[in-house]
């Protein structure tokens, strides 16, 4: 028995220091990275073989001190605390030595079998930052091993490092090795060394007197603090922060048009070789409306996923992400909102489900509910494909605007919202806004085209399971009962839909393979997109030819904030219900969001109409 057991190495450090990095390259696994802190906000695990030992790696939220603040902290404290892992492995940022090692005396103070893995070392080489591993690797009593996490470097001495020291402990029954200045320090105070401020500073101190002697900064980091002159100041930064904006989604339909007319024509094709090949009716006529019409008008949308998420991952990685926090805090405090609820808004441009998830590193509790309530006003990826389908055929000349529009007004209602309510939950939570600037770093293109298959990966199995079983039973009710028109009023799916279309005639799209669209784009929305293909035929050009007849433009264009507005997608109903841990306020937001899209929508049908649209 004993000889199979597992190795548990923890993973644990600063935010930003490339803890996450380091597992995806033991692992393989794509979980996200980016270059700001406080990305990973879960514990996740991945488990490797290494010299014939099995060895589990834990990655835990980043944290700056073991204490906890935020929701994410308190994961890596509650695990720290409760867990014994045979090796806590602490990855250090070079570019930050002292206040990294501020962490290690934290660690050692709890009695872990700490190994130090130095990270950033290219970086910290190019600043003019000299540490002599060997005399600090004496002098804490510490193994310090260094990598480069995100490309692997270095990582095979690491493992041996934690299967020599798990080695070790069982031979000389390492238990609770506590080095003496720490002792020392524990014992002029009884209590955890970040429980009391002497006692803090005190420790700082100690690493200070430790580092010094073996650490030589000589330069500042003169690159970002140059970028930074740039990107943060008073005249340039909005207008850049625009401009970026714009570039992104301007670039990501120009370059993927193309590609998804690409992808349409090739169903289109199969769609008319199918026809060909004779087959009875039932079976040809689940190929090409149930599995081409449905499947394959949501999976050419696939290039607009990846290149939506590349470009979110630049943002990432370059650091522009992260600092923009502090940019936007100057505009978001006048709302009564916090910074820190930037990043789950651009987040939720991706998806909504791990933008709310972010929210956790909001502190105040108000504020945390406030973000995740307007989250899903941040129109997501899968909300884009429906936008260009229907921007694409009733305004073509100018599909991006109508795009750019919807865009911008799910932000400025986000805005709205969330000042409204910062007014109504009075609370005295304000949060003083401390992050961490990250450096400016290149992009990896490993890291960027990962994340993007990553998500593209994700956009073709929700295809492939819950976009397809949904299409498949449209297809089923829109053929039943047997012997009826295929997708016509009198089959299952059309009595349905009339049941509820006249809800929506007042906002201009009372048709009801619409109402049918909506009810199942809850399920994801591009179900949207499956559906209206599903009923109708194959491809945008069959669409461009059908739905004008059941829709005016100005209809098309509320038909379009509905979407914006109405209901977020079961994956994110459900993550709202995990993250507020309360029935309550997730099925008060679903009816504040649906009623909010039904007056926009009226608004928008019924001044437009009088305008005479
Ligand atoms: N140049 C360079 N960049 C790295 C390295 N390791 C990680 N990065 C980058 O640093 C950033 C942070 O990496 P993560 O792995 O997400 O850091 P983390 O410690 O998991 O961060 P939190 O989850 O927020 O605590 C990302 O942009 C990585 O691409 C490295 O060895 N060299
Ligand atoms: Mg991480």
């Amino acid at each position: 028995m004993e000889k199979c057991r597992e190795i548990t190495a923890v993973l644990i450090g600063n935010p930003n220091t490339g803890k996450t990095s380091l597992l995806n390259s033991l692992t393989g696994m794509s979980l996200h990275v980016g270059n700001w802190p406080g990305k990973t906000v879960e514990k996740k695990e991945g488990r490797i073989c290494f010299q014939g030992k099995k060895i589990k790696i834990i990655d835990l939220p980043g944290t700056y001190s073991i204490a906890p603040y935020s929701e994410e902290e308190k994961i890596s404290h509650i695990y720290l605390m409760t867990q014994k892992p045979d090796v806590v492995i602490q990855t250090i940022d070079v570019n930050a030595l002292e206040r990294n090692l501020l962490m290690t005396m934290e660690l050692l103070a709890l009695g872990k079998h700490l190994i130090l893995a130095f990270n950033f070392n290219k970086e910290a080489k190019r600043r003019g930052i000299q540490v002599n591993i060997p005399k600090l690797s004496a002098e804490l009593q510490l193994p310090i091993i260094r990598i480069e996490a995100h490309t692997g470097e270095n990582i095979d001495a690491l493992l041996e490092e934690v299967v020599r020291y798990s080695d070790q402990k069982k031979e000389e029954g390492l238990e609770e090795k506590i080095p003496d200045y720490i002792l020392n320090l524990k014992k002029q105070n009884q209590a955890y060394l970040y429980d009391d401020e002497l006692t803090h500073a005190r420790a700082i101190k100690l690493i200070q007197t430790k580092v010094a002697p073996y650490y030589k900064a000589t330069r500042s980091n003169q690159k970002t603090d140059r970028i930074d002159a740039f990107v943060l100041n008073k005249y340039t930064a909005f207008p850049l922060f625009f401009l970026v904006m714009f570039l992104i989604f301007k670039t990501t339909f120009t370059v993927s048009t193309p590609l998804i007319e690409m992808v349409d024509g090739f169903f289109t094709l199969l769609g008319k070789g199918i026809t060909h090949l004779g087959l009875p009716s039932v079976l040809s006529s689940f190929l090409i409306e149930g599995i081409i019409g449905g499947l394959g008008s949501v999976i050419s949308f696939a290039p607009l996923i990846f290149i939506l998420f590349f470009f979110i991952a630049l943002l990432e990685d370059s650091g522009y992400l992260g600092r923009s926090v502090i940019l936007m805090d100057r505009i978001f405090h006048r709302f009564g909102i916090s910074g820190r609820s930037f990043i789950p808004m651009i987040l939720g441009f991706g998806c909504n489900v791990p933008a709310i998830m972010a929210t956790r590193t909001i502190k105040a509790q108000r504020e945390r509910l406030i973000a995740i309530f307007t989250n899903s006003f941040m129109s997501c990826g899968a909300r884009l494909p429906v936008y260009l389908l229907f921007a694409g055929i009733f305004f073509p000349k100018n599909p991006g605007a109508v795009v750019m529009l919807l865009y911008a007004t799910g932000v400025v209602i986000a805005f709205v919202v969330s000042s409204i309510l910062a007014k109504l939950l009075k609370g005295h939570e304000e949060e003083t806004m401390i992050m961490e600037l990250p450096p400016y770093r290149l992009p990896t293109a490993n890291n960027v085209l990962r994340n993007a298959w990553f998500h593209t990966k994700g956009f073709l199995r929700k295809a492939g399971t819950i976009i397809f079983g949904s299409v498949l039973i449209i297809w089923v009710l829109a053929s039943l009962p047997w012997g009826v028109e295929y997708g016509s009023e009198n089959s299952l799916i059309g009595a349905f839909g009339k049941t509820i279309a006249p809800y929506f005639k007042p906002l201009g799209f009372g048709h009801w393979t619409f109402a049918v669209a909506l009810i199942f784009g809850v399920v994801a929305k591009e179900v949207i997109i499956g559906t209206l293909g599903t009923l109708y035929g194959v491809g945008s050009e069959a669409l461009a030819l059908v739905l004008p007849h059941h829709l005016s433009p100005l209809g098309a264009i509320s038909f379009l904030f509905f979407v914006l507005l109405y209901l977020p997608c079961l994956a994110t109903i459900a993550v709202i219900k995990k993250e507020t841990n309360s029935l309550k306020s997730t099925v008060l937001q679903l009816l504040a969001t649906f009623s909010l899209a039904w007056v926009i929508s009226f608004l928008i049908y019924n001044i437009g109409s009088k305008l005479g649209f």
